[in-house]
């Protein structure tokens, strides 16, 4: 029977234990992933618990009012066919723990949000992918394009989603320090954009990260080691999730400053243009970053030198808490743009192909000579903005209706397997090679050392990393 843990999340970097409220599945209970299993109290609020899995709710491993240390499992999800053995649950769960006297359950707080309200906003100003498309628009037109790449492309988005899933419950249980920045949900920005382009094309990141690197070539066990902050991580545990880097595959980097990649990029391009090469540079950023000035610092000098600079914005309608109607004055960020002299358009950022196609023609004008071009990529976060997040400014019913209708890996999918390119059992093929590589990643990174405390001001910066030094 196999089993799956439901953890007691870190929320916060000063969390050791969370208060078990109460149980909203009983043993035997039939449970879908996002389903809220208990309602937990932390330091800074009360949460539903949501299980990552489907399957049977095992035996409770703690009693309601219990204090339970952070990262232990509070119940575990079973596989099994019978509802009744889940229910017995493992043998030693005759007494369900009790680490603190049961205190009275308080109430949870009320669902805020004004998301429904920003979203009609937002309808009312920009073009949404939902507004008037209908279902064809949703999907994928994969015409002219060549099977090999385009199931590399799925694979690829696959790996990046497989990744962000295990990596994001390792940092709920506290086993990857200092939590992290989920992309799933936008692996077909980072996939479409960076198969335009070539290898020794210069691609910048944000604080939002993982789907450019693995995209961009770097290892899931060198990504993997270094959220760990091992030795063994692309920048010998030095960086962790927000500092991946690579200079030797033209991945010069995410960083933590928001909009602050698109200058290092700008930067990459000046020297290229610089140097003759036949080469351009791809710089990511968010909507909250579209609301930087460095953003249009870059952009205006990008346009004003003819840079080959190619400007991506992830739309993913949040900055933090923050939805970009409430922060963005013109209809669209691609609007914002259109002034500083350059073609600006948004593109649908859940279509891989639509993605590739924009990147592709950027990238041709930029190494003509004819400067930069600024895609907003419509696109959308399923996880909150880091571990922990409450997600108190969206409601559960918009990000089910992402997940259900626009997901990027599951449009690619339908049209290979429309176009008869996907062979019989290849996609679960597919799916149990990635779950194998993001395991092997794992254990990769928890079997390798810690780095050694007397070289922990070497290497410091990025650029003597990445250069071996
Ligand atoms: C210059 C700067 N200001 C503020 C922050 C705090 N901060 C971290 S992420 C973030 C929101 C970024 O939103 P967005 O650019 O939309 O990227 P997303 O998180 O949606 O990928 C903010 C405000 C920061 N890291 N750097
Ligand atoms: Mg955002």
């Amino acid at each position: 029977m196999a089993k799956q843990e439901v953890v007691m999340p870190a929320l916060g970097m000063a969390m050791t234990h969370g208060t078990l409220l109460q149980w909203m599945k009983q043993a035997g209970d039939r449970v879908e992933i996002g389903d809220p299993v208990a309602e937990v109290e932390t330091d800074k609020a009360n949460i539903e618990l949501e299980s990552e899995f489907s399957g049977f709710l095992g035996a409770h491993l703690f009693e309601a009012g219990a204090l339970v240390p952070v990262g232990a499992a509070v119940a575990e999800i079973l596989d099994s066919e019978t509802p009744e053995a889940a229910a017995a649950g493992p043998a030693d769960s005759a007494a369900a723990k009790t680490l603190a006297p049961a205190k009275p359950v308080k109430q949870a707080p009320k669902h805020k949000t004004s998301a429904a309200a920003d979203r009609e906003e937002f309808r009312q100003k920009a073009v949404l992918l939902d507004k008037d498309a209908g279902a064809a628009a949703l999907e994928t037109d994969i015409t002219g394009l060549p099977a090999e790449e385009l199931v590399e492309w799925l694979q690829t988005m696959m790996l990046i989603r497989e990744f962000e899933t295990v990596s994001d419950r390792l940092a709920l249980s506290g086993k990857i320090p200092g939590g992290m920045h989920s992309a799933a949900g936008q692996e077909a920005v980072a996939v479409g954009s960076i198969r335009a382009l070539a290898p020794t094309d210069i691609v910048t990141s944000s604080h939002r990260s993982h789907h450019h690197s693995l995209a961009k070539g770097l290892t899931p066990r060198s990504v993997m080691a270094e959220l760990f902050g091992k030795e063994t991580g692309i920048l010998g545990g030095r960086g962790g999730h927000m500092h991946l880097a690579d200079f030797d595959i033209g991945l010069f980097g995410s960083n933590g400053i928001v909009g602050g990649g698109l200058g290092l990029a700008m930067g990459a391009s000046l020297a290229s243009k610089m140097r003759h090469l036949d080469q351009v540079a791809l710089g990511f950023f968010g909507d909250g970053g579209a609301n930087t000035g460095r953003v249009w610092e870059s952009i205006n000098l990008a346009s004003l030198w003819k840079l080959p600079l190619i400007v991506i914005c992830e739309n993913n309608l949040y900055a933090v808490e923050t939805h970009v109607a409430r922060a963005t004055a013109s209809d669209t960020i691609a609007g914002h743009a259109a002034g500083f002299s350059l073609p600006a358009l948004q593109v649908d950022g859940q279509d891989v192909v639509a993605v590739y196609k924009a990147t592709s023609a950027a990238r041709r004008r930029a190494l003509d000579g004819d400067g930069p071009t600024f895609i907003e990529a419509l696109t959308y976060r399923y996880k909150g903005h880091n571990t922990g997040d409450r997600e108190t400014y969206r409601t559960k019913d918009e990000v089910d209706d992402w997940r259900a209708t626009k997901d990027p890996i599951a449009r690619l999918t339908r049209a290979l397997e429309g176009a008869g390119i996907l062979s019989d059992g290849q996609l679960d093929q597919m799916t149990e090679s990635v779950q194998a590589t993001v395991e092997d990643a794992v254990t990769f990174a928890e079997a390798s050392a810690w780095p050694d405390i007397a070289t922990a001001s070497d290497r410091v910066t990025g650029l003597a990393v990445a250069h071996g030094a």
